[in-house]
């Protein structure tokens, strides 16, 4: 049995395969096979509205703003590893990564999902992930360009900071809202071979070189798109697990809220119906990896807008963004006290959604 596996193993690491379907979060799957939503948080237990953890080391780490509302935990917690590459030792929202990995522990021990995004600083300019001054940038850090080496390192200082998570299931979801130009790796900034190529490499170096077998990976370009653009910087289907898209509710000029409301909705259940089909198409799970209204404007944004957008959807999950505690209204959950937080429990409840 023994010899087996490890015959299994190796064929799969030859094979370029990704991590095999049982790697899959137990809670996702549940979910998937009962069309249920698992509700997710970015940062979560490391700050909220107006509190923010201080001592993550003897801090029980147990404080959330979705608890103090709901008296539940959020299905999935985000965390963003902006900042790892340069070995510094809080992300660039200032969340330190020994607490990050402390809650992370935490989220998967009490049946919980967790999520790693990237914002990485650009590695040709030294500015930020923001910082899409020079169109060269991806192609500085593939085989040969003259960044490679220092991306290199980049690569394994996030190898050595999943790798601390023991194993647990989680999801790896870098280089996403790549069919945008805001990240120095957007459509407008590199070709898409070289973006696929970036993909693939973070994948191989991950997986095979290092062996982390533990990581569900996520694909998530900014939404709404039409299938055709969604796939045109597709890695390809040995390197993605889960499909995902960002999609955000702005106001637009001179619309009311329910005129804005119903405009995202609808681009959410058609970017979710374009996922269904090229999830079933590649045999993956999707999911809405990114979503908010900024500050919560609208008192029933989550019945009347996000419930109806993903009701019926067949996401996995869905993950609203953070709640900043140093910037007032930079929200996107309920916290205690918000005068949203009834309406937000009004969607917790709902059968299909899932919270801890
Ligand atoms: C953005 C904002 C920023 C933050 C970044 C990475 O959407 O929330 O304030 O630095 O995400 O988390």
């Amino acid at each position: 049995m023994r010899i087996l596996m490890a015959i299994c193993c190796t064929a799969l690491v030859l094979s370029g395969c990704t991590a095999p379907k049982e790697r899959v979060p137990d809670l996702l799957s549940r979910a998937v096979s009962e069309g249920k939503i698992c509700y997710g948080h970015q940062d979560d237990p490391a700050y909220g509205h107006a509190w923010c953890v201080t001592d993550w080391e003897t801090d029980p780490l147990d404080r959330s703003d979705v608890k103090d509302v709901s008296g539940r935990y959020p299905a999935v917690v985000g965390f963003d590893l902006g900042g790892i590459e340069l070995a510094d030792s809080c992300n660039l929202d200032g969340v330190p990564f020994g607490l990050m990995r402390k809650a992370a522990l935490a989220q998967v021990a009490r049946g919980g999902v967790v999520t790693f995004s990237w914002h990485p600083r650009n590695p040709l300019t030294g500015g930020d992930a923001w910082d899409v001054s020079s169109d060269r940038v991806v192609a500085s850090i593939l085989p040969g360009g003259e960044k490679e080496t220092e991306f290199a390192l980049w690569l394994q200082r996030v190898g050595d900071f999943l790798e601390s998570l023991d194993g647990a299931p989680l999801i790896f979801r870098p280089w996403h809202e790549n069919l945008g130009s805001w990240f120095w790796w957007g459509e407008k900034l590199c070709t898409p071979e070289d973006y696929k190529d970036l993909y693939r490499l973070t994948n191989d170096y991950l997986t095979q070189e290092r062996g982390i077998q533990n990581i569900q990976w996520c694909y998530s370009p900014n939404g709404p798109v039409s299938a055709e653009d969604y796939e045109s910087r597709y890695p390809g289907s040995d390197y993605v697990d889960i499909l995902g898209t960002d999609i955000y509710e702005y106001p637009g000029e001179g619309e009311t809220l329910a005129e804005a409301g119903e405009r995202f909705a609808g681009q959410v259940r058609w970017m979710l119906a374009t996922l269904q089909a090229l999830a079933a198409d590649h045999d993956k799970l999707f999911c809405l990896s990114e979503t908010g209204f900024e500050g919560l404007p609208d008192p029933l944004w989550w019945t009347d807008v996000l419930y109806p957008a993903i009701h019926g959807s067949g996401i996995c999950y869905v993950l609203t963004w953070r709640n900043a505690h140093d910037k007032p209204g930079h929200f996107y959950a309920p916290w205690e006290g918000f005068e949203n937080a009834f309406n937000f429990n009004q969607f917790a409840e709902k059968e299909d959604i899932i919270l801890l």
